[in-house]
């Protein structure tokens, strides 16, 4: 079926109202394909965002929105204690005829849809330091609202999703397998990632011994999964709950400094660019910190700045291991781009290595 069709389509399934006016593809996740959608009705555009959910990555679809529509729901108690509504505050999925929060098209793909929230703006990469602590307030408080959620309700949509130990065997076998030729010429990068390894795979022993608990993470935590207002650059609501499950508030944290403190995009080839901004990373630990250091461990205060560094070497371990394979996780815009983020990611925990000490005690300075 066309593109549009299958759109107007879905949108007919969500029960969506008025007059269809248009439809665009938002290109920034690497998973799942999202579409922007205009309705006119009542005397003003209405949009909706719909995504089409990649069930290559995600097996059980039903599960994934089993777990959104709990924390958002939620959420929106939590909200509604503090103000009066938490339209913009937290994401409102649609149901569509048959009371269900997604849909199976006829071609077996699954389709989901929320409500846009009107006049926000999301941002790839920011400057602005406030904004840049405002969304360290954004991910705090996402973790503080769901502080009290029962962590076992959660299905596990993507089994040792943050299980280095486990990435790291995956990752041998994908060198070792080199299923489509790839490994050849790639020895340093392969190696550089090999040399992470114990220090990687730190945050995980911890979590297995018991030594960190398990909370309600987001495990997706880049900017561009943060709503702000478009005036005021307020944060509004985080966005992107595909992969919410029990984790670590150290990788939520951690996730959110391999790219927002990222001197440049993610898969950026000019290395000498490449490396971690300590002022964005000031910025959004005193964002974190301090709207959730009240309910920190000691252990997982002390754990945050091992965190930047564990997710970026497995994020990009997850690129090369992907590049090895074939390019069958992320999608790619050119065939070497899981090439260039890993050695971007190489180069970005190198550095963050470098700087580890100084990550630590800027930490440090917002737990006083
Ligand atoms: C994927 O598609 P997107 O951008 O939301 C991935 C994350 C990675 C990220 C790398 C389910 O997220 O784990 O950190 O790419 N999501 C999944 O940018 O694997
Ligand atoms: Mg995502």
């Amino acid at each position: 079926m066309k593109e549009e069709m299958q759109v107007q389509e879905a949108c007919a399934r969500f029960g969506i109202q008025g007059e269809y006016k248009s439809f665009e593809i938002i290109n920034s996740g690497h998973i799942n394909t999202t579409y922007q959608v205009t309705f006119f009705r009542d005397g003003q555009d209405k949009r909706y965002i719909l995504q089409r959910v990649n069930t290559y990555v995600f097996e059980k679809p039903v599960e994934v929105m089993e777990n959104i529509i709990a924390v958002t729901q939620y959420i929106r108690q939590k909200v509604k204690e503090k103000q009066a509504t938490a339209k913009r505050n937290v994401l409102h999925y649609s149901q569509a005829t048959d009371g269900r929060y997604y849909t199976y098209m006829e071609d077996g793909s699954f389709w989901r849809c929320y409500r846009y929230i009107d006049d926000s703006v999301c941002y790839m990469q920011v400057d602005d330091l406030s904004v840049v602590e405002e969304a360290g307030v954004a991910f705090g408080e996402f973790q503080l609202y769901l502080a009290d959620f029962p962590v076992s309700n959660l299905n596990i949509v993507i089994p040792h999703f943050h299980n280095t130990v486990q990435r790291y065997a995956t990752f041998k076998a994908s060198v070792e397998k080199d299923a489509v030729g790839r490994a050849k010429g790639i020895e340093d990068e392969i190696a550089g990632y090999l040399a992470f390894e114990e220090k990687a795979t730190q945050l995980y022993r911890l979590q297995s011994q018991g030594k960190l608990p398990l909370r309600v993470t987001h495990n997706d935590t880049k900017i561009s999964n943060v709503l702000f207002d478009k005036d005021t650059h307020k944060h509004l609501s985080v966005i992107d709950l595909d992969t919410v499950m029990p984790g670590l508030i150290a990788t939520d944290f951690g996730d959110a400094i391999r790219i927002l403190a990222s001197r440049t995009d993610e898969d950026e080839k000019d290395l000498e660019k490449v490396g971690i901004n300590l002022e964005k990373y000031k910025a959004f630990t005193k964002g974190f910190v301090n709207t959730l250091k009240m309910r920190m461990t000691d252990t997982e205060k002390q754990t945050l700045a091992l965190g930047a560094f564990t997710m970026t070497a497995e994020c990009g371990m997850r690129f090369l291991t992907d590049y090895l394979d074939g390019d069958k996780y992320f999608r790619v815009h050119y065939p070497t781009q899981n090439l260039d983020r890993a050695r971007c990611h190489l180069k970005l925990a190198n550095d963050m290595l470098e700087h580890f000490d100084v990550m630590q005690k800027i930490v440090n300075e917002y737990l006083d």
